[in-house]
C-alpha cells in the first residue's frame, strides 16, 4: 500500500526544497488524512461569519501558496500495479500575489499548482477529497486521467467541511491536469485549483538528475498589475480573457532569486520540468531562455516518442508538458511563456540557477 499522506511526501524533501521554503515560509504544502485535526481547528475558529470571497472572512492568511517546485513524488521503479490512498483538501487562502499585494486563492492542499499525484499505468487509486470548514464555496475534481463520469467531478463534489471518496484506475499513460469543475470552474481554476496527475508508462521515463514541477495560470483582477493591498477578482476581464497577471505557482515572479528562490541545479546535469497549464484561458508558449527542450513530450502525451531540441512548445489550458534540458555549464536558465508581454508586464517568470563554471568554448562575450 502506497500512501501519499504528508509524512510520505516529507521524505522527498531535499536541500533545494529547504532553500526554497526558507524563503517561502511555512505554508502546508500537502495535506493527507492527517489534516483532519487541522480541519477541526479551522471549523472551531471559523464561526458563523461568511461574506463571500470579499476578504472579510474567516479565510486563513499564509505567506504564499506557491508550491515548492522541487517537491514531487519520486520516479517509479516497479513493474507491477499497486493501489494508492490519496487525500486532497480544498483550502481557500489569502496569500501574497506580488510584493505589497494579496489575493484570495483557492487551492488543493494549500498550494499552486496542487500536489502532483504520481502513479504507474495500471495502478488504482482511492481518492479522499475534503474541504476545509472555513471555505465558502463547493469544490470538486475533474481528473483527466479518469475514464468517464466527468473525470469524477460529481463524485467528488464537497461543500465546506465535507468529505467524499472515489475509486479509479489509471488505464492510460501521460501527464494529465486535474482541476476544480464546479459551475464557476474558470474562476476556481484561475484562483489556483489545478494540478497534475502523472501516469508513468509501463516502461517508466528516462532517468534524469533532477525533476521540477510548476504550474501556469492567469489571474483576472480589477486592480492593475503593481497595485497594493488586497486585489479583487474581475469576472468581466475573465470573460474577455484579459488578465492582469500571468503566473507560475500563484506568485508574480515567485520562482526567482529575487522572490521565493530559484530552482537549483548543477552544471552537467539533465533536468526534467513537469508543467501544467491551468489557464483557464491562455495557451502558454513555454520556452527556456538560453536553452532548448532537448527532449519533450507535447501535451504530456508520454505514449509517443518525444520531440528533440524544441525551442518553444505550446501548452494549452487543460494540458501538460514534460520536457528535459541539458545544463552543460553554469548559467541561469529562465522559464517563460514566450508571449512576452506576460513576462514583461504580468509577472510570469521562473529561474533555474545552474551552479558551476561558465564554459567559454560554448559562449563568451567579445569586446
Ligand atoms: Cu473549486
Amino acid at each position: 500500500m502506497n500512501t501519499m499522506t504528508s509524512g510520505k511526501v516529507e521524505s522527498a524533501v531535499d536541500t533545494s526544497r529547504r532553500r526554497f521554503l526558507g524563503n517561502a515560509g511555512t505554508v502546508a504544502l500537502f495535506t493527507g488524512l492527517a489534516g483532519a485535526a487541522d480541519r477541526g481547528a479551522r471549523a472551531a475558529q471559523s464561526g458563523a461569519q461568511s461574506s463571500g470571497m470579499s476578504g472579510l472572512t474567516s479565510i486563513a492568511t499564509v505567506h504564499t501558496v506557491a508550491a515548492d517546485p522541487t517537491r514531487l513524488p519520486p520516479p517509479i521503479h516497479r513493474s507491477h500495479a499497486i493501489h494508492h490512498d490519496i487525500a486532497l483538501e480544498a483550502r481557500e487562502l489569502r496569500a501574497g500575489l506580488a510584493d505589497g499585494c494579496e489575493f484570495l486563492f483557492m487551492t488543493w492542499g494549500g498550494q499552486i499548482p496542487a500536489p502532483m499525484i504520481r502513479v504507474r499505468q495500471g495502478d488504482t487509486v482511492t481518492l479522499t477529497v475534503s474541504s476545509a470548514a472555513s471555505n465558502e464555496r463547493p469544490h470538486c475534481l475533474d481528473i483527466h486521467a479518469v475514464y468517464g463520469s466527468g473525470g469524477g467531478a460529481i463524485a467528488t463534489m464537497v461543500p465546506p467541511g465535507g468529505t467524499r471518496r472515489e475509486f479509479f484506475k489509471c488505464i492510460y499513460p501521460g501527464a494529465f491536469i486535474y482541476h476544480c469543475a464546479v459551475m464557476g470552474m474558470d474562476e476556481h481554476i484561475s484562483r489556483g485549483m489545478f494540478g497534475m496527475i502523472l501516469v508513468e508508462p509501463y516502461e517508466g521515463l528516462p532517468a534524469v538528475d533532477r525533476e521540477f514541477y510548476i504550474g501556469q495560470h492567469e489571474l483576472y483582477t480589477r486592480e492593475p498589475f503593481g497595485s497594493s493591498g488586497l486585489l479583487h477578482f474581475d469576472f468581466a476581464a475573465m470573460t474577455r480573457e484579459d488578465p492582469n497577471f500571468v503566473l507560475f505557482n500563484g506568485r508574480a515572479e515567485g520562482l526567482t532569486a529575487g522572490a521565493l528562490g530559484a530552482m537549483q541545479a548543477n552544471a552537467g546535469e539533465t533536468v526534467r520540468v513537469f508543467m501544467v497549464n491551468g489557464g483557464p484561458n491562455l495557451t502558454s508558449s513555454f520556452h527556456p531562455v538560453g536553452n532548448v527542450w532537448k527532449r519533450c513530450w507535447p501535451q504530456g502525451a508520454l505514449a509517443n516518442s518525444p520531440l528533440g531540441y524544441v525551442q518553444t512548445q505550446p501548452v494549452a489550458p487543460g494540458s501538460c508538458f514534460v520536457g528535459d534540458m541539458e545544463l552543460p555549464a553554469g548559467e541561469t536558465i529562465k522559464l517563460v511563456d514566450h508571449a512576452l508581454s506576460r513576462v514583461a508586464r504580468k509577472g510570469l517568470m521562473a529561474e533555474i540557477a545552474v551552479s558551476g563554471a561558465a564554459d567559454p568554448a560554448l559562449f563568451r562575450a567579445l569586446a
